[in-house]
Protein backbone atom coordinates (compact mmCIF):
# COMPACT_ATOMS: atom_id res chain seq x y z
CA UNK A 1 0.00 0.00 0.00
CA UNK A 2 1.90 2.95 -1.40
CA UNK A 3 0.68 6.68 -1.61
CA UNK A 4 4.02 8.73 -2.69
CA UNK A 5 4.84 11.27 -5.38
CA UNK A 6 8.49 10.24 -6.81
CA UNK A 7 10.65 12.86 -8.69
CA UNK A 8 9.23 12.64 -11.86
CA UNK A 9 5.79 14.13 -10.80
CA UNK A 10 3.90 10.35 -10.64
CA UNK A 11 1.71 9.78 -7.16
CA UNK A 12 1.15 5.72 -6.84
CA UNK A 13 -2.00 4.19 -5.30
CA UNK A 14 -3.45 1.09 -5.08
CA UNK A 15 -7.02 2.84 -6.63
CA UNK A 16 -7.22 6.01 -8.63
CA UNK A 17 -10.64 6.59 -8.55
CA UNK A 18 -12.61 9.45 -11.18
CA UNK A 19 -15.40 11.64 -9.86
CA UNK A 20 -16.52 13.03 -6.47
CA UNK A 21 -20.34 12.31 -7.28
CA UNK A 22 -22.63 9.79 -4.98
CA UNK A 23 -19.91 6.90 -6.00
CA UNK A 24 -17.31 7.94 -6.37
CA UNK A 25 -17.23 9.36 -2.40
CA UNK A 26 -18.55 6.13 -0.94
CA UNK A 27 -16.07 4.39 -3.10
CA UNK A 28 -13.43 6.21 -1.54
CA UNK A 29 -14.53 5.75 1.88
CA UNK A 30 -14.84 1.85 1.83
CA UNK A 31 -12.03 1.22 0.27
CA UNK A 32 -9.75 3.57 2.70
CA UNK A 33 -11.94 1.34 5.31
CA UNK A 34 -10.53 -1.55 3.80
CA UNK A 35 -6.69 -0.09 4.05
CA UNK A 36 -6.10 0.60 0.29
CA UNK A 37 -4.13 3.86 -0.80
CA UNK A 38 -6.92 5.71 -2.74
CA UNK A 39 -6.65 8.94 -4.68
CA UNK A 40 -9.73 10.96 -5.61
CA UNK A 41 -9.63 13.07 -9.21
CA UNK A 42 -12.27 15.52 -9.55
CA UNK A 43 -12.38 18.00 -12.48
CA UNK A 44 -14.59 20.34 -10.19
CA UNK A 45 -13.68 22.74 -7.28
CA UNK A 46 -16.27 20.84 -5.27
CA UNK A 47 -17.93 17.54 -4.88
CA UNK A 48 -20.79 16.79 -5.70
CA UNK A 49 -20.82 14.77 -9.12
CA UNK A 50 -23.39 16.22 -11.63
CA UNK A 51 -24.75 17.74 -8.65
CA UNK A 52 -22.20 20.06 -8.49
CA UNK A 53 -22.60 21.70 -12.16
CA UNK A 54 -26.36 21.71 -12.65
CA UNK A 55 -27.07 25.55 -10.61
CA UNK A 56 -29.99 26.19 -12.78
CA UNK A 57 -32.90 27.67 -11.27
CA UNK A 58 -35.53 24.86 -9.70
CA UNK A 59 -33.09 22.10 -10.35
CA UNK A 60 -34.32 19.50 -7.79
CA UNK A 61 -33.87 15.77 -7.81
CA UNK A 62 -36.61 13.56 -8.99
CA UNK A 63 -36.35 10.65 -6.64
CA UNK A 64 -38.07 12.27 -2.95
CA UNK A 65 -35.24 13.24 -0.28
CA UNK A 66 -36.00 10.46 2.27
CA UNK A 67 -34.77 7.87 -0.50
CA UNK A 68 -31.79 9.70 -2.48
CA UNK A 69 -29.42 9.69 0.12
CA UNK A 70 -26.95 7.35 1.17
CA UNK A 71 -27.90 4.18 3.49
CA UNK A 72 -24.59 2.78 3.86
CA UNK A 73 -23.96 4.63 7.71
CA UNK A 74 -26.17 5.14 9.92
CA UNK A 75 -24.32 7.56 11.97
CA UNK A 76 -24.27 9.74 8.41
CA UNK A 77 -28.00 9.69 7.86
CA UNK A 78 -29.08 10.25 11.50
CA UNK A 79 -26.77 13.34 11.14
CA UNK A 80 -28.85 15.16 8.47
CA UNK A 81 -32.23 16.45 8.13
CA UNK A 82 -34.12 17.08 4.47
CA UNK A 83 -36.27 20.02 4.23
CA UNK A 84 -38.06 18.97 1.20
CA UNK A 85 -40.10 16.10 -0.01
CA UNK A 86 -37.71 16.52 -3.48
CA UNK A 87 -34.44 18.56 -2.45
CA UNK A 88 -32.80 21.20 -4.13
CA UNK A 89 -29.85 20.82 -6.22
CA UNK A 90 -28.04 23.41 -3.23
CA UNK A 91 -29.67 21.29 -0.36
CA UNK A 92 -28.08 18.25 -1.86
CA UNK A 93 -24.66 19.35 -2.93
CA UNK A 94 -24.55 20.98 1.02
CA UNK A 95 -25.31 17.18 2.03
CA UNK A 96 -22.71 15.60 0.21
CA UNK A 97 -20.17 18.10 1.40
CA UNK A 98 -21.89 17.12 4.88
CA UNK A 99 -20.94 13.39 3.72
CA UNK A 100 -17.15 14.24 2.96
CA UNK A 101 -16.72 16.33 6.10
CA UNK A 102 -17.91 13.67 8.19
CA UNK A 103 -15.98 10.57 6.88
CA UNK A 104 -12.79 12.52 6.53
CA UNK A 105 -12.78 12.41 2.57
CA UNK A 106 -11.45 15.58 1.72
CA UNK A 107 -7.45 14.63 2.45
CA UNK A 108 -7.63 12.11 -0.06
CA UNK A 109 -9.79 13.99 -2.73
CA UNK A 110 -7.60 16.18 -5.13
CA UNK A 111 -10.47 19.39 -6.77
CA UNK A 112 -9.92 20.96 -10.25
CA UNK A 113 -8.40 17.98 -11.65
CA UNK A 114 -9.67 16.55 -14.94
CA UNK A 115 -8.35 13.10 -16.26
CA UNK A 116 -7.45 13.22 -19.77
CA UNK A 117 -6.28 9.61 -19.85
CA UNK A 118 -5.92 6.01 -18.48
CA UNK A 119 -3.62 4.25 -19.92
CA UNK A 120 -2.90 0.30 -18.25
CA UNK A 121 0.62 -0.62 -18.46
CA UNK A 122 0.58 -4.41 -18.64
CA UNK A 123 4.21 -5.18 -17.62
CA UNK A 124 3.37 -3.06 -14.53
CA UNK A 125 -0.10 -3.90 -14.06
CA UNK A 126 -1.09 -0.59 -13.31
CA UNK A 127 -2.72 2.21 -14.27
CA UNK A 128 -1.28 5.34 -15.23
CA UNK A 129 -4.21 7.77 -14.87
CA UNK A 130 -2.64 11.47 -16.22
CA UNK A 131 -4.54 15.00 -15.26
CA UNK A 132 -4.91 18.62 -17.17
CA UNK A 133 -2.63 19.41 -14.61
CA UNK A 134 0.12 17.14 -15.54
CA UNK A 135 0.53 15.13 -12.52
CA UNK A 136 0.00 11.27 -13.71
CA UNK A 137 -1.41 8.97 -11.30
CA UNK A 138 -0.91 5.80 -10.93
CA UNK A 139 -2.98 3.03 -9.27
CA UNK A 140 -3.35 -0.57 -9.85
CA UNK A 141 -6.61 -0.15 -9.69
CA UNK A 142 -8.97 2.56 -11.15
CA UNK A 143 -12.41 3.37 -11.05
CA UNK A 144 -14.52 5.53 -12.83
CA UNK A 145 -17.27 6.92 -11.03
CA UNK A 146 -17.23 9.46 -13.88
CA UNK A 147 -21.39 9.63 -14.07
CA UNK A 148 -23.99 8.65 -16.44
CA UNK A 149 -24.93 12.16 -17.44
CA UNK A 150 -22.64 14.33 -16.31
CA UNK A 151 -20.89 15.05 -20.35
CA UNK A 152 -23.12 17.63 -21.29
CA UNK A 153 -24.16 18.48 -25.05
CA UNK A 154 -25.09 21.54 -26.95
CA UNK A 155 -26.09 20.64 -30.32
CA UNK A 156 -24.56 21.67 -33.21
CA UNK A 157 -26.59 24.87 -34.22
CA UNK A 158 -24.44 27.07 -36.93
CA UNK A 159 -23.87 30.84 -36.03
CA UNK A 160 -23.79 29.93 -31.76
CA UNK A 161 -20.28 31.70 -32.17
CA UNK A 162 -21.58 34.98 -33.42
CA UNK A 163 -24.90 35.22 -30.76
CA UNK A 164 -24.15 38.43 -28.91
CA UNK A 165 -25.96 37.25 -25.89
CA UNK A 166 -25.70 35.14 -23.08
CA UNK A 167 -25.75 31.34 -23.90
CA UNK A 168 -25.35 28.69 -21.04
CA UNK A 169 -25.98 24.70 -20.56
CA UNK A 170 -28.04 23.86 -17.79
CA UNK A 171 -25.30 21.05 -16.66
CA UNK A 172 -22.49 23.76 -16.57
CA UNK A 173 -24.07 26.46 -14.84
CA UNK A 174 -22.05 29.94 -13.70
CA UNK A 175 -21.42 29.16 -9.61
CA UNK A 176 -22.65 33.13 -9.20
CA UNK A 177 -26.22 31.89 -10.83
CA UNK A 178 -27.67 34.19 -13.48
CA UNK A 179 -30.60 36.92 -13.32
CA UNK A 180 -32.78 36.87 -15.95
CA UNK A 181 -34.76 39.48 -14.61
CA UNK A 182 -35.79 42.07 -17.71
CA UNK A 183 -34.67 39.66 -20.56
CA UNK A 184 -35.44 37.83 -23.25
CA UNK A 185 -34.83 34.19 -22.62
CA UNK A 186 -34.60 31.11 -25.31
CA UNK A 187 -34.78 27.11 -23.30
CA UNK A 188 -33.81 25.09 -25.84
CA UNK A 189 -35.26 21.73 -24.91
CA UNK A 190 -37.83 20.30 -22.61
CA UNK A 191 -36.26 17.10 -20.69
CA UNK A 192 -36.46 17.50 -16.94
CA UNK A 193 -34.06 20.41 -16.86
CA UNK A 194 -35.62 22.50 -18.99
CA UNK A 195 -39.03 21.45 -17.58
CA UNK A 196 -37.81 22.54 -14.02
CA UNK A 197 -36.17 25.58 -15.20
CA UNK A 198 -38.64 27.12 -17.19
CA UNK A 199 -41.67 27.94 -14.88
CA UNK A 200 -39.24 29.79 -13.28
CA UNK A 201 -37.69 31.56 -15.80
CA UNK A 202 -40.79 32.75 -17.48
CA UNK A 203 -41.58 34.31 -13.66
CA UNK A 204 -38.30 36.21 -14.40
CA UNK A 205 -38.02 36.81 -17.74
CA UNK A 206 -39.67 39.55 -19.58
CA UNK A 207 -40.10 37.07 -22.40
CA UNK A 208 -39.35 33.30 -22.58
CA UNK A 209 -39.64 31.74 -25.80
CA UNK A 210 -39.11 27.65 -25.34
CA UNK A 211 -37.46 25.87 -27.90
CA UNK A 212 -39.26 21.91 -27.77
CA UNK A 213 -38.27 18.80 -30.12
CA UNK A 214 -40.19 16.67 -28.22
CA UNK A 215 -43.00 17.05 -25.95
CA UNK A 216 -42.18 15.05 -22.59
CA UNK A 217 -44.51 13.32 -20.42
CA UNK A 218 -44.64 15.45 -16.70
CA UNK A 219 -46.91 15.59 -13.70
CA UNK A 220 -46.72 16.90 -10.87
CA UNK A 221 -44.07 16.94 -8.37
CA UNK A 222 -46.41 18.17 -5.31
CA UNK A 223 -43.39 19.31 -3.10
CA UNK A 224 -43.84 20.17 -0.27
CA UNK A 225 -41.81 20.38 3.70
CA UNK A 226 -41.10 17.25 4.99
CA UNK A 227 -42.83 16.91 8.54
CA UNK A 228 -40.53 16.05 11.57
CA UNK A 229 -42.42 12.86 12.22
CA UNK A 230 -42.05 11.59 8.15
CA UNK A 231 -38.12 12.56 8.77
CA UNK A 232 -37.87 10.82 12.23
CA UNK A 233 -39.63 8.12 11.08
CA UNK A 234 -37.27 7.50 8.15
CA UNK A 235 -34.64 7.70 10.71
CA UNK A 236 -35.64 5.33 12.98
CA UNK A 237 -36.18 2.67 10.42
CA UNK A 238 -33.75 3.34 8.21
CA UNK A 239 -32.06 0.17 8.08
CA UNK A 240 -34.77 -2.24 7.30
CA UNK A 241 -36.12 0.41 4.93
CA UNK A 242 -32.82 0.26 3.19
CA UNK A 243 -32.25 -3.20 3.19
CA UNK A 244 -35.77 -3.50 1.92
CA UNK A 245 -34.95 -1.06 -0.72
CA UNK A 246 -31.69 -2.83 -1.95
CA UNK A 247 -34.20 -5.96 -2.66
CA UNK A 248 -36.63 -4.08 -4.83
CA UNK A 249 -36.25 -3.63 -8.64
CA UNK A 250 -36.15 0.00 -7.90
CA UNK A 251 -34.10 -0.11 -5.08
CA UNK A 252 -37.32 1.99 -3.40
CA UNK A 253 -38.20 1.17 -0.14
CA UNK A 254 -41.44 2.77 -1.41
CA UNK A 255 -41.84 0.15 -4.02
CA UNK A 256 -45.57 -2.06 -3.32
CA UNK A 257 -47.49 -4.52 -5.45
CA UNK A 258 -49.83 -3.39 -7.82
CA UNK A 259 -52.39 -5.18 -10.00
CA UNK A 260 -52.43 -4.95 -14.16
CA UNK A 261 -54.93 -2.49 -15.60
CA UNK A 262 -56.90 -5.43 -16.94
CA UNK A 263 -57.26 -6.26 -13.19
CA UNK A 264 -59.40 -2.51 -12.41
CA UNK A 265 -62.25 -1.70 -13.58
CA UNK A 266 -61.97 1.70 -15.84
CA UNK A 267 -63.58 4.21 -12.97
CA UNK A 268 -61.48 2.54 -10.18
CA UNK A 269 -58.09 2.48 -12.87
CA UNK A 270 -58.92 6.07 -13.08
CA UNK A 271 -59.10 7.12 -9.83
CA UNK A 272 -56.12 5.13 -8.71
CA UNK A 273 -54.09 7.93 -11.87
CA UNK A 274 -56.09 10.93 -10.15
CA UNK A 275 -55.03 9.78 -7.54
CA UNK A 276 -51.34 9.46 -8.61
CA UNK A 277 -51.47 12.75 -10.43
CA UNK A 278 -52.54 14.19 -7.17
CA UNK A 279 -49.47 12.85 -5.55
CA UNK A 280 -50.97 10.07 -3.26
CA UNK A 281 -50.30 6.46 -3.20
CA UNK A 282 -47.89 5.10 -5.80
CA UNK A 283 -46.56 7.34 -9.13
CA UNK A 284 -48.43 7.24 -11.94
CA UNK A 285 -45.91 4.77 -13.61
CA UNK A 286 -46.23 2.61 -11.14
CA UNK A 287 -49.79 2.16 -10.80
CA UNK A 288 -49.82 -0.82 -12.86
CA UNK A 289 -46.89 -3.12 -13.22
CA UNK A 290 -47.39 -3.71 -16.97
CA UNK A 291 -47.25 0.05 -17.64
CA UNK A 292 -43.80 -0.69 -19.85
CA UNK A 293 -44.21 -4.11 -20.82
CA UNK A 294 -48.15 -4.01 -22.72
CA UNK A 295 -49.25 -1.36 -25.05
CA UNK A 296 -52.54 -1.08 -23.78
CA UNK A 297 -52.09 -0.23 -20.45
CA UNK A 298 -49.36 2.27 -21.51
CA UNK A 299 -51.48 4.08 -23.67
CA UNK A 300 -54.54 4.29 -20.88
CA UNK A 301 -51.72 5.89 -18.55
CA UNK A 302 -50.16 8.21 -21.26
CA UNK A 303 -54.26 9.14 -22.38
CA UNK A 304 -54.78 10.14 -18.73
CA UNK A 305 -52.04 12.72 -18.71
CA UNK A 306 -52.71 14.20 -22.15
CA UNK A 307 -56.17 15.06 -20.41
CA UNK A 308 -54.50 16.62 -17.88
CA UNK A 309 -52.55 19.07 -20.42
CA UNK A 310 -55.32 19.38 -22.70
CA UNK A 311 -57.68 20.35 -19.21
CA UNK A 312 -54.45 22.81 -17.52
CA UNK A 313 -53.40 24.46 -20.96
CA UNK A 314 -56.31 26.79 -22.16
CA UNK A 315 -54.70 27.46 -26.07
CA UNK A 316 -56.03 23.79 -27.80
CA UNK A 317 -53.27 25.20 -30.22
CA UNK A 318 -50.86 25.05 -27.83
CA UNK A 319 -52.18 22.03 -25.57
CA UNK A 320 -51.85 20.37 -29.18
CA UNK A 321 -48.05 21.31 -29.10
CA UNK A 322 -47.27 20.41 -25.94
CA UNK A 323 -49.09 16.72 -25.85
CA UNK A 324 -46.42 14.06 -26.23
CA UNK A 325 -47.98 11.30 -28.69
CA UNK A 326 -46.17 8.31 -30.83
CA UNK A 327 -43.77 7.50 -28.26
CA UNK A 328 -44.79 5.52 -24.95
CA UNK A 329 -45.10 7.33 -21.56
CA UNK A 330 -42.02 6.26 -19.40
CA UNK A 331 -39.80 5.11 -22.46
CA UNK A 332 -38.13 8.63 -22.50
CA UNK A 333 -37.31 9.44 -19.01
CA UNK A 334 -40.55 11.09 -17.46
CA UNK A 335 -40.32 14.45 -15.54
CA UNK A 336 -41.38 15.95 -11.95
CA UNK A 337 -42.52 19.48 -12.27
CA UNK A 338 -44.25 22.33 -10.77
CA UNK A 339 -46.63 24.59 -12.83
CA UNK A 340 -45.10 23.78 -16.32
CA UNK A 341 -48.32 23.47 -17.98
CA UNK A 342 -49.86 26.32 -16.63
CA UNK A 343 -46.45 28.40 -17.73
CA UNK A 344 -47.88 28.16 -21.26
CA UNK A 345 -50.69 30.01 -20.10
CA UNK A 346 -48.53 33.06 -19.05
CA UNK A 347 -48.61 36.17 -22.19
CA UNK A 348 -44.76 36.21 -21.56
CA UNK A 349 -44.21 32.36 -22.52
CA UNK A 350 -44.26 31.23 -26.35
CA UNK A 351 -43.77 27.96 -27.65
CA UNK A 352 -41.97 27.04 -30.79
CA UNK A 353 -42.07 23.24 -31.91
CA UNK A 354 -38.91 23.10 -33.60
CA UNK A 355 -40.34 19.87 -35.58
CA UNK A 356 -43.00 22.01 -37.14
CA UNK A 357 -40.46 25.47 -37.18
CA UNK A 358 -37.30 24.06 -37.09
CA UNK A 359 -34.05 26.04 -35.63
CA UNK A 360 -32.26 27.20 -39.19
CA UNK A 361 -29.20 29.01 -37.41
CA UNK A 362 -28.55 31.11 -34.27
CA UNK A 363 -27.65 34.85 -34.95
CA UNK A 364 -25.71 37.67 -33.53
CA UNK A 365 -29.23 38.49 -32.14
CA UNK A 366 -31.20 35.51 -31.25
CA UNK A 367 -32.65 32.05 -33.10
CA UNK A 368 -34.23 31.39 -36.88
CA UNK A 369 -36.47 28.99 -36.88
CA UNK A 370 -39.25 28.85 -39.11
CA UNK A 371 -38.07 32.00 -41.38
CA UNK A 372 -38.70 33.86 -38.22
CA UNK A 373 -36.08 35.52 -36.03
CA UNK A 374 -36.73 35.66 -32.50
CA UNK A 375 -35.12 38.52 -30.94
CA UNK A 376 -32.96 36.99 -27.44
CA UNK A 377 -30.69 38.77 -24.77
CA UNK A 378 -29.88 34.55 -23.67
CA UNK A 379 -30.27 31.40 -24.89
CA UNK A 380 -30.21 28.95 -22.27
CA UNK A 381 -29.26 24.89 -23.66
CA UNK A 382 -31.38 22.40 -21.58
CA UNK A 383 -30.17 20.01 -24.04
CA UNK A 384 -28.61 16.86 -21.83
CA UNK A 385 -25.95 14.67 -22.17
CA UNK A 386 -23.80 12.03 -24.06
CA UNK A 387 -25.47 10.01 -21.49
CA UNK A 388 -24.33 6.93 -19.78
CA UNK A 389 -20.80 6.72 -21.81
CA UNK A 390 -20.07 10.06 -22.61
CA UNK A 391 -17.96 10.96 -19.74
CA UNK A 392 -15.91 7.90 -20.46
CA UNK A 393 -15.23 8.89 -24.07
CA UNK A 394 -14.18 12.15 -23.34
CA UNK A 395 -11.05 10.24 -21.55
CA UNK A 396 -8.12 8.78 -23.96
CA UNK A 397 -9.02 5.04 -22.00
CA UNK A 398 -6.00 2.23 -23.06
CA UNK A 399 -6.85 -1.06 -22.22
CA UNK A 400 -4.52 -3.94 -23.45
CA UNK A 401 -2.40 -3.63 -26.67
CA UNK A 402 -3.39 -0.18 -26.46
CA UNK A 403 -6.65 -0.72 -27.60
CA UNK A 404 -9.01 2.19 -26.84
CA UNK A 405 -12.41 1.99 -25.09
CA UNK A 406 -13.74 4.23 -28.01
CA UNK A 407 -12.72 1.60 -30.41
CA UNK A 408 -13.95 -1.89 -28.29
CA UNK A 409 -17.65 0.80 -27.46
CA UNK A 410 -17.63 1.68 -31.28
CA UNK A 411 -20.46 -0.91 -32.26
CA UNK A 412 -22.10 0.23 -28.15
CA UNK A 413 -20.96 -0.27 -24.93
CA UNK A 414 -20.26 -3.63 -23.84
CA UNK A 415 -19.60 -4.62 -19.91
CA UNK A 416 -19.77 -7.51 -17.69
CA UNK A 417 -22.46 -6.76 -15.21
CA UNK A 418 -21.77 -3.05 -15.46
CA UNK A 419 -18.47 -3.60 -13.43
CA UNK A 420 -15.72 -4.73 -16.45
CA UNK A 421 -14.86 -4.56 -20.43
CA UNK A 422 -13.05 -7.23 -21.81
CA UNK A 423 -9.34 -5.98 -22.64
CA UNK A 424 -9.52 -3.44 -19.70
CA UNK A 425 -8.08 -5.20 -16.04
CA UNK A 426 -8.17 -3.54 -13.16
CA UNK A 427 -11.02 -1.57 -14.45
CA UNK A 428 -14.39 -0.52 -12.74
CA UNK A 429 -17.22 1.01 -13.69
CA UNK A 430 -19.97 2.16 -11.69
CA UNK A 431 -23.80 2.65 -12.32
CA UNK A 432 -23.39 3.21 -15.68
CA UNK A 433 -23.52 1.12 -19.15
CA UNK A 434 -25.29 -2.73 -18.25
CA UNK A 435 -25.70 -1.54 -14.52
CA UNK A 436 -29.65 -0.59 -13.41
CA UNK A 437 -28.09 2.95 -13.48
CA UNK A 438 -30.90 5.46 -13.47
CA UNK A 439 -33.64 3.01 -14.03
CA UNK A 440 -33.52 2.31 -10.42
CA UNK A 441 -32.77 4.92 -7.49
CA UNK A 442 -29.05 5.76 -8.52
CA UNK A 443 -27.55 5.90 -5.18
CA UNK A 444 -28.88 2.28 -4.26
CA UNK A 445 -27.16 1.24 -7.52
CA UNK A 446 -23.68 2.14 -6.50
CA UNK A 447 -23.63 1.41 -3.15
CA UNK A 448 -24.10 -2.05 -4.80
CA UNK A 449 -21.40 -1.29 -6.77
CA UNK A 450 -19.11 -0.34 -4.17
CA UNK A 451 -19.55 -2.92 -2.19
CA UNK A 452 -18.79 -5.65 -4.60
CA UNK A 453 -15.98 -3.77 -6.05
CA UNK A 454 -14.41 -3.22 -2.39
CA UNK A 455 -15.34 -6.99 -1.71
CA UNK A 456 -13.38 -8.16 -4.75
CA UNK A 457 -10.29 -6.22 -4.25
CA UNK A 458 -10.49 -7.61 -0.68
CA UNK A 459 -10.81 -10.91 -2.02
CA UNK A 460 -7.79 -10.71 -4.99
CA UNK A 461 -5.90 -8.91 -1.89
CA UNK A 462 -6.34 -12.41 0.38
CA UNK A 463 -5.93 -14.80 -2.82
CA UNK A 464 -2.57 -13.19 -3.54
CA UNK A 465 -3.76 -11.83 -6.96
CA UNK A 466 -3.36 -8.89 -8.86
CA UNK A 467 -5.19 -8.41 -11.86
CA UNK A 468 -9.57 -9.14 -12.75
CA UNK A 469 -10.79 -8.66 -16.04
CA UNK A 470 -14.00 -9.67 -17.34
CA UNK A 471 -13.97 -12.53 -19.93
CA UNK A 472 -15.20 -11.71 -23.32
CA UNK A 473 -17.50 -14.75 -23.10
CA UNK A 474 -19.14 -13.35 -19.91
CA UNK A 475 -19.32 -9.79 -21.53
CA UNK A 476 -20.78 -10.85 -24.46
CA UNK A 477 -23.81 -12.97 -22.47
CA UNK A 478 -25.06 -9.93 -19.89
CA UNK A 479 -24.83 -7.57 -23.16
CA UNK A 480 -27.81 -10.36 -24.84
CA UNK A 481 -29.50 -10.26 -21.44
CA UNK A 482 -29.50 -6.61 -21.15
CA UNK A 483 -30.75 -6.16 -24.31
CA UNK A 484 -33.24 -8.83 -24.07
CA UNK A 485 -34.33 -7.96 -21.32
CA UNK A 486 -35.23 -3.75 -22.62
CA UNK A 487 -36.25 -5.47 -26.65
CA UNK A 488 -39.01 -7.37 -24.34
CA UNK A 489 -40.08 -4.00 -23.01
CA UNK A 490 -41.73 -0.57 -24.37
CA UNK A 491 -38.64 1.01 -23.50
CA UNK A 492 -36.85 0.73 -26.42
CA UNK A 493 -39.92 2.47 -28.82
CA UNK A 494 -38.84 5.97 -28.19
CA UNK A 495 -35.60 8.40 -29.23
CA UNK A 496 -34.34 8.47 -25.84
CA UNK A 497 -31.04 8.83 -23.81
CA UNK A 498 -31.42 5.75 -23.00
CA UNK A 499 -30.68 4.42 -26.53
CA UNK A 500 -28.18 6.93 -27.45
CA UNK A 501 -30.70 8.21 -30.09
CA UNK A 502 -30.18 11.96 -29.13
CA UNK A 503 -26.30 12.16 -29.97
CA UNK A 504 -26.22 12.01 -33.90
CA UNK A 505 -24.06 9.16 -34.45
CA UNK A 506 -24.08 7.09 -31.31
CA UNK A 507 -24.86 3.23 -31.92
CA UNK A 508 -28.54 2.41 -30.84
CA UNK A 509 -28.05 0.53 -28.10
CA UNK A 510 -30.13 0.21 -24.87
CA UNK A 511 -27.71 1.05 -22.04
CA UNK A 512 -28.79 0.60 -18.62
CA UNK A 513 -30.04 -2.77 -17.43
CA UNK A 514 -34.01 -2.47 -17.43
CA UNK A 515 -33.91 -6.05 -15.15
CA UNK A 516 -34.23 -4.42 -11.95
CA UNK A 517 -31.91 -3.35 -8.84
CA UNK A 518 -33.06 -7.63 -6.93
CA UNK A 519 -31.93 -8.97 -10.41
CA UNK A 520 -28.72 -7.45 -11.13
CA UNK A 521 -27.53 -7.51 -7.45
CA UNK A 522 -28.31 -11.51 -7.72
CA UNK A 523 -26.44 -11.57 -10.46
CA UNK A 524 -23.16 -10.14 -9.58
CA UNK A 525 -23.47 -11.94 -6.13
CA UNK A 526 -23.92 -15.02 -7.86
CA UNK A 527 -21.16 -14.21 -10.18
CA UNK A 528 -18.54 -13.56 -6.73
CA UNK A 529 -20.18 -16.85 -4.90
CA UNK A 530 -19.02 -18.70 -8.10
CA UNK A 531 -15.24 -17.75 -7.60
CA UNK A 532 -16.07 -14.83 -9.67
CA UNK A 533 -17.06 -16.22 -12.36
CA UNK A 534 -17.04 -14.68 -15.62
CA UNK A 535 -14.03 -12.80 -14.59
CA UNK A 536 -10.55 -14.41 -14.91
CA UNK A 537 -7.96 -13.58 -12.56
CA UNK A 538 -4.18 -13.42 -12.60
P1 LIG B 1 -32.72 15.39 -21.78
O1 LIG B 1 -33.74 14.65 -21.03
O2 LIG B 1 -31.83 14.64 -22.69
O3 LIG B 1 -33.46 16.54 -22.57
C1 LIG B 1 -32.81 17.27 -23.58
C2 LIG B 1 -33.82 18.06 -24.35
O4 LIG B 1 -33.15 18.81 -25.36
C3 LIG B 1 -34.84 17.19 -25.04
O5 LIG B 1 -36.08 17.83 -25.00
C4 LIG B 1 -34.30 17.15 -26.46
O6 LIG B 1 -35.25 16.85 -27.44
C5 LIG B 1 -33.78 18.56 -26.61
N1 LIG B 1 -32.83 18.67 -27.70
C6 LIG B 1 -31.67 17.99 -27.85
N2 LIG B 1 -31.09 18.33 -29.01
C7 LIG B 1 -31.90 19.24 -29.59
C8 LIG B 1 -31.85 19.97 -30.80
N3 LIG B 1 -30.83 19.81 -31.64
N4 LIG B 1 -32.86 20.83 -31.08
C9 LIG B 1 -33.88 20.98 -30.22
N5 LIG B 1 -33.99 20.31 -29.06
C10 LIG B 1 -33.01 19.46 -28.76
O7 LIG B 1 -31.74 16.20 -20.78
P2 LIG B 1 -32.09 16.87 -19.39
O8 LIG B 1 -30.89 17.62 -18.97
O9 LIG B 1 -33.36 17.59 -19.45
O10 LIG B 1 -32.33 15.65 -18.43
C11 LIG B 1 -31.39 14.61 -18.33
C12 LIG B 1 -31.69 13.76 -17.16
O11 LIG B 1 -31.23 14.43 -15.98
C13 LIG B 1 -33.13 13.50 -16.87
O12 LIG B 1 -33.67 12.47 -17.60
C14 LIG B 1 -33.13 13.18 -15.40
O13 LIG B 1 -32.72 11.87 -15.20
C15 LIG B 1 -32.07 14.10 -14.88
P3 LIG B 1 -35.53 15.32 -27.90
O14 LIG B 1 -36.34 14.74 -26.77
O15 LIG B 1 -34.18 14.66 -28.01
O16 LIG B 1 -36.23 15.44 -29.17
Amino acid sequence: MTDETNGAGVSRFDVVIVGAGFSGLYMLHRLRRSGFSVRLLEAGSGVGGTWFWNRYPGCRCDIESLEYQYGFDDEVQRGWTWSEKYATQPEIRAYMEYVADKLDLNRDIQLETRVTSAVYDEDARQWAVATDGGTTFTGRFCVMATGSLSATRIPEFSGLESFQGRNYHTGDWPSDGVDFTGRRVAVIGTGSSGIQLIPIAAQQAEHLTVFQRTPNFTFPAGNRPIAKEEMDNVRSNFTELRDFAHRTRSGSFNESDTEPLADHDRAEALALLERAWNCQGPRLLSCFPDTMVNPETNDFVAEFVRGKIREIVQNPELARKLTPVGYPIGAKRAALDTNYYDTFNRPNTTLVDVREEPIERITPGGILAGGKEYALDDIVFATGYDAMTGALSRIDIRGRADVTLAERWKAGPKTYLGLQVAGFPNLFMMAGAGSPSVLAIVIRVSEQNVEWISQCLEAMRVKGVTEIEALPDAEEAWGRHVSDVAHATLFVRADSWYLGANVPGKPRVFMPYVGGLNRYSDACEKAAADGYSGFAFT
